[in-house]
């Protein structure tokens, strides 16, 4: 027995060797190839989004990953994420969907990959023109719109009587804004209406100025609408825990907010080279701005815009990919 013990721990460390060998064998294997199963990417429901999607679908492409689209919820697209069933979100907006992110990110499961070099703004403004047209002086300043001189020229047959406010789909702020009006004590002036979708919004700015009444509306930067003549409402400063889901009373804006990406916490290891260029990836203002323009001014299709954007971009987006 005591003859055979070296030989036992030669057996040992030769087959401990050969499991380190073959375990770092999987690895290397690992590093250089990601998995074939497709990284899921969500589409929802404004412009920017969709093409981004396609964008970074085309740079994961260009890697030899598969991908594939789904159009899913703006808010549950968190959970998704958390429980697998989506694999990226390229477009985590704060003010919109920073509740749902974070629950999902306490929860488990989903990843805060970074942000992106754009800070955005998500709140209701104005064309320019409805300040030159002498519409509502005194805006930006929310507390213009306590004149009752200024709410009588955003009137619309279904407002009953009060200015009308068009919000985004309810879907993106739930009802923070008929709260902020109603908190800031503007209720018996103005009126909320909830657009049934993005484009609702950029008809709205047209109808307004062709019948030459006041218009003010649901906007966000980065977007087409950058530089072009629009201005946001300055409200009372956000603060952290102001708006009522966070306790507060609601008398706030919306906040200078992140864009942040988020993953499923097991894409780093079936798709480790994606996750690394996703975790690089960083746009700017003007890079998400040219995105929602091709399709909201220049009419392309989400998926003709994306390529566009990669042919015109590639010094940009080639750097996320070494
Ligand atoms: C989420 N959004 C950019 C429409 O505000």
């Amino acid at each position: 027995m005591k003859n055979k013990l070296p030989l036992l721990i030669g057996a040992i460390v030769v087959i401990a060797g050969l499991v380190f060998f073959m375990g770092g064998g999987d690895k290397t294997a690992k590093k250089s190839g990601d998995s074939s199963a497709p990284i899921v990417i969500p589409t929802h429901n404004w412009s920017s989004q969709i093409v981004m999607a396609y964008v970074i679908g085309g740079i994961f492409e260009s890697m030899g990953n598969n991908v594939s689209y789904v159009n899913a919820d703006s808010q549950a697209v968190y959970e998704s994420i958390r429980i697998g069933d989506v694999t990226i979100s390229h477009e985590v907006w704060e003010s919109a969907f920073g509740k749902s992110f974070t629950t999902a990110l306490d929860k488990g499961g989903l990843l805060d990959w970074g942000d992106h070099e754009a800070r955005t703004l998500e709140d209701m403004g104005y064309p320019n023109w409805v300040v030159e047209k002498g519409l509502c002086p005194g805006l930006p300043d929310w507390t213009a719109l306590k004149n009752p001189d200024c709410a009588k020229n955003f009137v619309t047959p279904d407002s009953g009587g009060k200015g009308r406010m068009l919000e985004g789909p309810q879907t993106w702020h739930g009802d923070l804004i008929p709260q902020r009006v109603d908190a800031l004590g503007l209720g018996d002036l103005w009126m909320v209406k909830f657009a049934g979708s993005a484009d609702a919004l950029w008809a709205e700015l047209v109808a307004a100025e062709k019948e030459g009444r006041g218009t003010i509306i649901f906007n966000w930067t980065p977007n087409f609408t950058d530089g072009a003549g629009f201005t946001f409402i300055d409200f009372p400063p956000y603060t952290a825990g102001c708006r009522p889901e966070d306790g507060g009373d609601g008398k706030c804006g919306s906040p200078d907010g992140y864009l942040k990406k988020a993953v499923h916490e097991d894409f780093p290891k079936t798709h480790p080279n994606a996750a690394a260029v996703f975790k690089k990836m960083s746009f700017t203002t003007s890079h998400i701005g040219a995105m929602a323009a091709l399709v909201d001014i220049d009419k392309m299709t989400h998926e003709d815009a994306a390529k566009k954007w990669l042919a015109d971009n590639e010094k940009v987006w080639k750097k996320f990919t070494k």
